[in-house]
């Protein structure tokens, strides 16, 4: 049987919409929180935060053995990542937690680690990786592909057969025209409207979408 516990890491505003997903679903009976040391004791929406990252060993060790990761990210996800590589390294199992309203075609690929919100839309032919985010609302047509640790933002839609890579952030709202690439560690802008492929490292928003400058760059300064 599949064991029921499982351990939030991040108790902010992220956990509460994956959280408020998870207490209606019959697979996870047993959910704590993970966040710093200063937040011990607190509770969202009735789940308490149990211990930090240092006590996730010992957790999985008392029979939690799934965790999921509930820091959000915007524009940058690197703690995102950092925290799912250490509780895979634990051995946890990281399942997908897919709200009960989402539509979702049986023809998709959706890898672990995956959020997908209230009312999102995902049609046939659609690839989603490892740790990304598909929040409330978000319409991903047919055949498009979201690289790992993306973020579609609630309300965004993917018109069919656009790729957006690794790390990439799309602004709620925006909308991005058909098999459009978004490279890897872009923003997009809230609302944005996208007609062209937007290179890697770049915050690009408007309508029509413009490139205002490049994180790397940037970065180099
Ligand atoms: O290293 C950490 C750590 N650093 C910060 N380990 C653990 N386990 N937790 C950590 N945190 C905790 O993550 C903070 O103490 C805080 O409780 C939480 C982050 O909460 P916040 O509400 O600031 O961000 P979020 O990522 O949950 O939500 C943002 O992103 C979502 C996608 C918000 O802007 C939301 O509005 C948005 N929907």
């Amino acid at each position: 049987m599949m064991n029921k516990r499982i351990l939030l890491i991040g108790g902010g505003g992220h956990c509460k919409s994956v959280l408020d997903s998870l207490i209606t679903s019959p697979n996870f009976t047993d959910i704590a929180i993970i966040d710093t040391k200063e937040n011990l004791g607190k509770e969202i929406l009735n789940r308490k935060i149990i211990g930090t990252d240092d006590d996730l060993e010992k957790l999985f060790n008392e029979g939690y053995q799934n965790a999921f990761i509930t820091v959000g990210s915007i524009g940058d996800t690197q703690l995102r990542r950092k925290l799912f590589d250490m509780v895979k390294r634990i051995g946890f199992n990281i399942p997908s937690i897919i709200d009960s309203s989402a539509i979702i075609s049986e023809n998709v690929k959706i890898d672990r680690g995956i959020f997908i919100g209230k009312n999102a839309v995902i049609n046939a032919g659609a690839e989603i990786s490892e740790g990304a985010i598909i929040n409330t609302g978000a319409i991903i047509e047919h055949d498009c592909r979201v690289d790992k640790f993306a973020h579609i933002a609630p309300g965004a839609v993917l018109s069919g057969d656009v790729v957006i890579e690794e790390n990439v952030h799309i602004g709620a709202r925006a909308v991005i025209k058909q098999q459009i690439r978004i490279r890897s560690n872009s923003i997009i802008g809230m609302g944005s409207v996208v007609l062209n492929d937007i290179p890697p490292n770049s915050i690009a928003y408007g309508n029509p979408c413009a490139i205002y400058s490049n994180k790397a760059k940037r970065e180099e300064k």
